[in-house]
């Protein structure tokens, strides 16, 4: 009470507002008036930006919590009721008439897309000391996932305003969300680098806030262990993406624009862009509101199933069940294995790569109801079975796939399936639990990552009519891997199977200890053999034709162990480094036509 004098009206009112909601104990051990009062006016600072960052406020968010922990404590299951089916999709076989149709539909549409990238996780699997967007995807060029999606994203601009004769000063909007663990790292790596090539007003930051910790059941709040006038506070998850979105107004401002479309990605996988293209053109042809990408899933696998759910009252959704969520709900509903693969050796749930395509029209029509707040749910650790207290504290999440579940039943919600080779490599596992992971399962790990880099641009070359030796078989961090030629390129040279076609031709041929780094745009193989290693850099004006046999010692691999602290993370992380030894290498800074024949 004595307190109350030192502030304004509207702390009085958040005071009174935390006291009718049962969250006296915050003051109980406030000192006197007179007595840290900088940290008092530091407690009611941060009520005021928890209360302000969440849709509803901080009363909404106890009452949800309360009704959320009431549910987790009587052991209520989430899809009570609900019989989960294998839903029906698009499923694209790479390469083939149906997808390059698809990709030039999509390259089409790019221009009038929003790119939207959430990358306000840590990574606590991964164990990286850095943020995870500045890692390499790949070391043969060293390429951060960060510039591969900023490349990827201009490079599909140029190619859209090139097939559709377009404006081509329209700029493709890209949002990073952030959050207080990776912001200043992001902004960091964006202005050390120029951002990529990107203009700067291109980019735009949104920080979500965390939010606040629950103690028990009746959902008051944890103090935090560190400060007594602070309430505890954790990351709400990647679901925050939307309501930020709608509380910035860039929602509106590219709905104004005449923007059609919101893609949205997460932190590091290497292929994303190379199914992009043809999903968004699936979106475009099948005008679904909501298309969420997906791989052929393994049982078991730390990925969310894209499940169709039927209950027994009529409704009927299509959303991602979370991988934890999957078994039991199969178990519950009659099928006695849980999460199994099938005769086809993949669980018949596709895989949620949770990279979702919304079309913005309905998109902003949802979010102007809900502002953006997307389904919750809490995952508390409780001490006992009597579910009566918590081991640590816990709080309300939200995922970014879950916003189909408040859309009605006309939403057309669909899916495309890609190959895992093609569209996933993700890189979230270290390597301790990467070499645990079950024999024919995906590792998830930087090694496992940037190899599926060199399988994937190896096949495409393949399917381009190139002859690419098969891969060999490696150990590095106790991970199994195929190693296929080092083939790297920038997404200009060949964001689209059509493009990379347009620049391979007659016999092209790749040992398998060979390495390959295209940095250019107008580059063009023809019937070229390489045994060794080859780096090309051009201008865009330059032409460069490549004709011959490169042959020389090249680059080759070598272990390093991931305790090794004399290698930097980066490349520990993945078991080898490249060691350069002999390599052509051939730079083109000057417009005109070039031919390259060793
Ligand atoms: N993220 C945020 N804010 C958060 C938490 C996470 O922006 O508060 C971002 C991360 O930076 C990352 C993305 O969200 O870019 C996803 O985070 P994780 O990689 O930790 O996600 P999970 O592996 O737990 O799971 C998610 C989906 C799954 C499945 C999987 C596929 O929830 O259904 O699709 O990704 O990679």
């Amino acid at each position: 009470q004595k307190n109350l004098r030192l502030l304004s009206a509207e702390q009085i009112e958040l005071a009174r507002m935390l006291l009718e909601m049962g969250q006296s104990h915050l003051f109980e051990h406030w000192a006197e008036p007179g007595v840290d009062d900088e940290e008092k006016k530091g407690f009611f600072e941060q009520v005021a930006r928890l209360n302000s960052s969440y849709p509803g406020g901080l009363e909404s968010y106890i009452k949800t919590a309360r009704e959320l922990l009431a549910d987790s404590k009587a052991g209520k299951n989430p899809f009570d009721g609900f019989t989960p089916s294998v839903p029906k999709g698009e499923v694209l076989t790479f390469g083939d008439n149906n997808f390059i149709n698809f990709e030039e539909a999509g390259v089409r549409e790019a221009q009038k897309a929003a790119f939207v990238l959430v990358a306000g996780g840590l990574g606590e699997r991964l164990g990286y000391n850095g943020i995870k967007v500045a890692l390499p995807a790949e070391t043969t060029t060293g390429t951060c996932f960060l510039q591969y999606y900023l490349e990827s994203i201009l490079a599909l601009q140029e190619d859209s305003c090139r097939l559709t004769q377009g404006d081509c000063q329209a700029q493709i909007p890209f949002v990073i969300m952030t959050s207080d663990d990776t912001h200043a790292r992001t902004i960091q790596l964006l202005e050390s680098n120029s951002y990529f090539g990107m203009e700067p007003t291109q980019v735009k930051l949104l920080k979500q806030e965390k939010v606040a910790c629950l103690a028990d059941n009746d959902a008051r709040f944890a103090i935090d262990p560190n400060n007594k006038y602070r309430i505890q506070t954790k990351p709400h998850g990647h679901g925050d993406v939307h309501s930020l979105l709608f509380s910035s107004g860039l929602l509106k401002a590219w709905h104004a624009a005449g923007l059609r479309w919101v893609l949205f990605f997460q932190d590091t996988n290497g292929l994303l862009f190379k199914a992009i293209p043809a999903a968004l053109g699936v979106s475009a042809t099948r005008q679904y509101h909501v298309n969420s990408l997906a791989v052929p899933r393994k049982a078991k696998e730390a990925i969310g199933g894209i499940t169709k759910l039927t209950h027994a009252d009529g409704r009927a959704m299509v959303i991602n069940v979370e991988y934890n969520q999957l078994d039991p709900l199969l178990r519950a509903t009659g099928h006695d294995g849980g999460d199994l693969n099938d005769e086809t050796g993949y669980s018949p749930f596709p895989g949620n790569i949770n990279q979702l395509i919304l079309e913005i029209d309905p998109y902003i029509e949802e979010l102007t109801k809900t502002r953006g707040s997307i389904k919750e749910f809490v995952n508390p650790k409780y001490k006992d079975a009597s579910k009566s207290s918590f081991k640590s504290s816990t709080r309300l999440e939200c995922m970014m796939q879950d916003y189909p579940k408040t859309l009605p039943a006309s939403a057309r919600v669909g899916f495309t399936v890609m190959d895992a080779w093609l569209a996933y490599a993700p890189v979230k596992n270290n390597p301790e639990d990467a070499a645990k992971v079950p024999k024919g399962n995906p590792y998830h790990s930087a090694t496992s990552g940037e190899m599926a880099i060199y399988r994937a641009n190896s096949l495409i070359l393949r399917k381009a009519g190139a002859q690419v030796s098969d891969p060999v078989l490696q150990v590095f961090n106790g991970q199994e891997v195929e190693v296929w030629p080092r083939i790297a390129w920038k997404p200009k040279w060949g964001l689209t199977f059509a493009e990379v076609k347009r620049k391979v031709s007659g016999s092209c041929a790749f040992s398998q200890r060979s390495t390959m780094a295209i940095k250019g745009r107008n580059i063009f193989l023809e019937d070229l053999s390489l045994d060794g290693a080859l780096l090309i850099e051009a201008i865009d004006d330059a032409e460069v034709k490549v004709r011959g046999s490169v042959q020389n010692k090249g680059w080759i691999l070598q272990n390093v162990d991931h305790k090794d602290a004399s290698v930097p993370e980066e490349l520990r992380i993945r078991g080898f480094k490249i060691n350069k030894i002999e390599q052509l290498e051939k730079n083109y800074s000057e417009p005109g036509k070039f031919c390259l024949n060793p």
